[in-house]
């Protein structure tokens, strides 16, 4: 135990809260409750040092594709001024480093156990508090549980026959080791072609001997735009900080654009057209879907356009047809939007050769690569670009345990749920960072919205001496149909993928996400908070 403080409102606890997690939530909410409400805290955290996503995701051409300047804590006028970001996107090390300085800044490390697993977290209905249990051997005891496990985290890696047989090198892009792989020369080979896939091949091409990709599903892709910042763009950012975070705070994807309010569905295509052409100059994957146009992802019209533009430009871009053709996607544009710099181009290269898995599947991983139904490809490096058991792949892993003994994973057996994003029925005193059916947005801006929430609820349940705080089961039940209710009124529910867990074979497509945005998703927290929390029922210290 790094923190041997004890609780300060339940003495019989080691601490106030345990937190879960050293990337963007976990940090932010071990400095709220520990430095600003005082609380006594434990943090964890399985991997060797803070930073979460950018400190396990280190494969060639990671980059955030949220713009720099917006994916970053808000909270801190100070930390947003001194701080000057390099390039309008960001890549890991960049972002790292700026996790790392946030932790300097706070003392962050004091608080937590690196190297250590959480794995079970059983909530005591004897003494109302929280049992933890680490793979070192903790066991300790705590009033609140914070979670901030990621929910792009736990790995995705296909059961693929013979996977341990491969002789060559082999990696899952969320798992790259720290000090790199050296594809000089090498047959590499990359099953995968979302967003991790897409970055891992354009920029893996012109350092491999040859790129062998295996493609399931074509992407639209557009171009990201990066590139340097100048002084006078960060010192205008740097001015209009408040203004931004405002705008961001009360907007839909919170990605730093006003959302077009412009429909496209009725508009001729010469319109839609020139308003797609300048995005595409200008950059930005969120931008592409969200700022030319507002009914691109719910009309099916409107997605059409968008998808016969990039269709169009793939034509344009890659010399050789067939391959061309085998890049178009002709389903529907409602995945995370994704952008790029250079993928379609890339598969000019003499040294890429795309493998189409989805009319020729893998049948096994062998020795020496892939055997696919056409035949094996030879491989010294494979690179498994297959993304995440989202949202819930983290909780599961978790011996998680509420009243009446009930596991978590039994509760989330056919879908992940929960009260707005944050706590769960029957899990008292549980708060989750990102929990299931949280906002679908650009994601820092979200996690501070729900760490001062939680935040909040906690210090008023100290103020009012209370224990232990759960939603109704009613209430749980109300805001998942409300999530599913949105989520069927646009295309990205009939499109699979991650968003809705189907990317994980045999799960049933389920709601994960609030689809209306982060402004309307605020207002359901304050308006919560404001009731007195009237969608939880809550024990008094005096009552136990
Ligand atoms: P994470 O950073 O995922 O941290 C979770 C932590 O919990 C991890 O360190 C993990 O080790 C720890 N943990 C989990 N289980 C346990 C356990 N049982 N015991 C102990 N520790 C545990 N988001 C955007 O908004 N914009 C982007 O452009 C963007 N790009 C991305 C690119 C990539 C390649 C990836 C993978 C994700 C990207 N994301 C992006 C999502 C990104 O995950 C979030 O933006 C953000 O970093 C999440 O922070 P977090 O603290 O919630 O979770
Ligand atoms: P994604 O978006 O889930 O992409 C995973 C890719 O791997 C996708 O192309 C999949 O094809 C492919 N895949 C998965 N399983 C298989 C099998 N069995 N065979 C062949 N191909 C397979 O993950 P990313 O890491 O790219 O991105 C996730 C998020 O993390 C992203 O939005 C960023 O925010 C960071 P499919 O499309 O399922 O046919």
């Amino acid at each position: 135990m790094s923190n041997q403080a004890r609780s300060t409102t339940m003495p019989s606890a080691d601490f106030d809260a345990i937190i879960i997690g050293a990337g963007f939530g976990g940090m932010y909410m071990t400095h709220k409750l520990r430095d600003e409400l005082g609380m006594s805290v434990q943090s964890y955290d399985k991997d060797g040092d803070i930073g979460g996503t950018w400190f396990s995701n280190r494969y060639p051409g990671i980059l955030s594709d949220t713009e720099s300047f917006y994916y970053c804590y808000s909270f801190d006028k100070e930390l947003l001024q001194e701080w000057t970001w390099k390039n309008r996107y960001v890549n890991q090390e960049e972002i790292l480093e700026y996790l790392e300085h946030f932790a300097d800044r706070y003392e962050i490390r004091k608080s937590y156990q690196f190297d250590t697993k959480v794995t079970s977290a059983i909530f005591n209905e004897i003494t109302n508090l929280w049992d933890i249990e680490t793979n070192k051997g903790d066991k300790v005891t705590a009033q609140h549980l914070v979670t901030g496990l990621g929910l792009l985290s736990a790995t995705n890696i296909p059961n693929f026959k013979g996977r341990e047989t491969f002789k060559g090198q082999q990696f899952h892009t969320a798992n790259w080791p720290h000090e790199g792989v050296d594809f000089s020369g090498k047959r590499v080979g990359v099953i995968g072609t979302g967003s991790t896939g897409t970055q891992f091949i354009t920029s893996t091409a012109p350092l491999a001997g040859h790129l062998t990709v295996f493609q399931r599903s074509p992407q639209y892709t557009v171009p990201i735009g990066n590139g340097p910042i100048s002084e006078e763009f960060s010192n205008d950012i740097k001015a209009n900080y408040d203004a931004s975070w405002k705008q961001i705070k009360g907007s839909m994807v919170a990605f730093g654009f006003e959302e077009s309010t412009v429909p496209a569905a009725g508009l001729p295509v010469e319109e839609t057209d020139k308003v797609f052409e300048a995005a595409w100059q200008s950059g930005g994957g969120f931008r592409f879907m969200f700022e030319t146009f507002s009914d691109i992802a719910v009309d099916a019209g409107a997605n059409e356009a968008a998808c016969t533009f990039i269709r169009k430009k793939i034509s344009e871009i890659v010399n050789d047809p067939e391959t061309a053709e085998k890049l178009k996607p002709y389903d529907l544009y409602a995945k995370r939007p994704l952008c790029d710099s250079g993928y379609y181009a890339t598969y000019n290269r003499d040294n890429v050769t795309l493998v189409d898995v989805k009319a020729h599947p893998i049948i096994e991983i062998t020795p020496k690569g892939v055997l696919t139904e056409e035949g094996e490809h030879e491989l010294d490096i494979l690179v498994y670009a297959t993304g995440f058991d989202s949202v819930d792949g983290n909780y599961t892993k978790i011996d998680i345990r509420g009243r009446d003994g009930l596991q978590m994973k039994d509760k989330w057996e056919h879908a992940p749920t929960s009260y707005v994003g944050v706590a769960s029925s029957g899990f008292p005193n549980f708060h989750m960072i990102l929990g299931p059916n949280g906002p679908f947005t650009n994601l820092p801006p979200s996690i501070e919205v729900q760490v001062e929430w939680i935040s909040d609820l906690i210090k008023d349940m100290r103020d009012k001496g209370q224990a232990t705080a759960e939603p109704t089961q009613e209430a749980e039940t109300g805001w998942t149909t409300t999530c599913k209710d949105i989520a069927d009124a646009t295309l990205f529910s009939k499109a699979e993928s991650w968003i809705f867990g189907t990317n994980i074979p045999g799960r049933e497509s389920s709601v994960q996400f609030y689809l209306a945005g982060l402004g309307s998703y605020t207002d359901v927290l304050n308006e919560e908070a404001a009731s007195g929390y009237k969608n939880f029922t809550f024990k008094l210290t005096s009552e136990l």
